[in-house]
């Protein structure tokens, strides 16, 4: 069949809207209609050329949610019609990681979605080189032979339809919007799953969140449901700062405002001593360390879960951690995804969380780089594209 997708050409150019080629579902795979998607900062990050695992021509996206159109031989655990959210952290519950319990990180099939293809080696997405090419934009160099286009992160949800390993889609109750639960499938769970998952913040904690953009505000909005005291939001944009405290922020540090050198000792003020726990939300290396450094002596935790480019490493005297600080990170939050997905769109269903005012914009896919502009100019937390 063929769809309308949004297809990333190469690093630093904009995507164009292409018809492409996709291929029916192969066994174990199900063909799903994504009925919207959003844009994280994720996806500006490996369309920057910034990420080591970023292949082109390649159709981006994994905020999604859709309906299952096709399913391939041998699926047994949806059917057609169902609603889904994929899954770019799937769960198989058959691999060494999953069996263990310790970790969300299932290895079933994460070496062929880093590779930009299925898990048996080829790509179901094929559109023409040459028509697909922006008009007017110097001829690209594909790393695809012939007319491949490559998979992202196992879901390429910037495609209206697209295929995944049925271990890699959470089925979801029918009567959730899909344009509020699409940000269910990265930044919520990204951001509310590293509060109750990977720090396990207890009531009563001191929380710190450096950078209060999509997965900043969920981390706050977690830290809240959890009942944290003061909840520290640190921004260089201050227009963040009315949302955040809506979601619960108690205290607003601007490192431009404070002096970027006075930021952790303004903390320890705030905090009495120093954070129980902080998230670094930004992606900056110079940010992690700060967000290290201004945990308790003693026991405070740090979380990363910002993505930094590829080559760029954090460092910190080891004497904080000799006295007690402790370095972690968590992606999609810790979150089993076909366990725990379908629970946080009931939290959302039952007003336990809010999703609606953090999605800013909602566009058509036609309007897509608009969200990415958006983005990299500060002025969004969400964008959500609707097909
Ligand atoms: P975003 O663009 O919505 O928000 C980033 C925020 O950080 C912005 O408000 C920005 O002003 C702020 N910021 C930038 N530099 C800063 C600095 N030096 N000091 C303080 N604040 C600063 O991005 P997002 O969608 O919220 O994603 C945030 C990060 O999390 C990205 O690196 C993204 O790739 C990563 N991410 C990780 C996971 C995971 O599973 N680990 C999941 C989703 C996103
Ligand atoms: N290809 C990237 C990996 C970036 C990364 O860490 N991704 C997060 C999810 S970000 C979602 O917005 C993740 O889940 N990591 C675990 C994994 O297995 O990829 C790079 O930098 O190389
Ligand atoms: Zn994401």
């Amino acid at each position: 069949m063929e769809t309308r997708a949004a297809v990333a050409w190469a690093a630093g150019k904009p995507l164009t809207i292409e018809t492409v080629r996709v291929e029916g579902p192969k066994p174990g795979e199900v063909l799903v209609e994504i009925m919207a998607t959003g844009v994280c900062h994720t996806d500006a990050y490996t369309l920057s050329g910034a990420d080591s695992e970023g292949k082109f021509p390649a159709i981006l996206g994994h905020e999604g949610a859709g309906i299952v159109r096709e399913i391939g031989a041998g699926v047994t655990s949806v059917k057609v019609g169902d609603h889904v959210i994929p899954l770019y952290t799937p769960e198989c519950r058959n691999c060494k990681s999953c069996l263990s319990q310790r970790t969300n990180l299932c290895t079933a099939i994460r070496s062929t979605q880093g590779q930009g293809v299925m898990p048996d080696g080829t790509s179901r997405f094929h559109c023409s080189p040459v028509l697909g090419e922006p008009t007017g934009a110097a001829p690209v160099r594909s790393q695809a032979s012939g007319d491949t286009v490559f998979h992202y992160m196992g879901c390429s949800t910037f495609a209206n339809f697209t295929v995944l390993p049925e271990i890699a889609v959470a089925k979801v109750r029918e009567d959730a919007p899909f344009d509020k639960i699409c940000y269910i499938g990265c930044g919520v769970t990204t951001g509310i799953g590293a509060v109750i998952n990977t720090a396990k913040v207890w009531p009563g904690a001191n929380v710190v969140v450096f950078g209060l953009g999509g997965i900043g505000l969920n981390v706050i909005q977690g830290a809240r449901m959890v009942g944290a005291d003061k909840i520290v939001g640190v921004d260089i944009n201050p227009s963040k700062r009315e949302m955040a405290q809506r979601f619960g922020m108690t205290d607003f540090i601007n490192p431009r405002e404070v002096g970027n050198d006075k930021v952790v000792q303004a903390i320890l003020d705030i905090t009495g001593g120093g954070a129980d726990f902080s998230f670094d939300c930004t992606g900056n290396t110079e940010v992690m360390r700060q967000a290290l450094e201004c945990c308790h002596r003693g026991w405070g935790e740090s979380i990363i879960i910002g993505v930094a480019e590829a080559g760029k490493e954090i460092s910190t005297r080891p004497f904080q951690l000799v006295t007690g600080r402790v370095w972690k990170g968590s992606a999609f939050g810790g979150a089993r995804g076909r366990t725990d997905v379908p629970k946080i769109v009931d939290w959302y269903m039952q007003g336990k969380i809010e999703i609606d005012s953090l999605i800013t914009h909602t566009m058509p896919l036609e309007e897509i780089n608009h969200a990415f502009d958006l983005m990299h100019e500060g002025k969004s937390i969400r964008s959500v594209i609707v097909y």
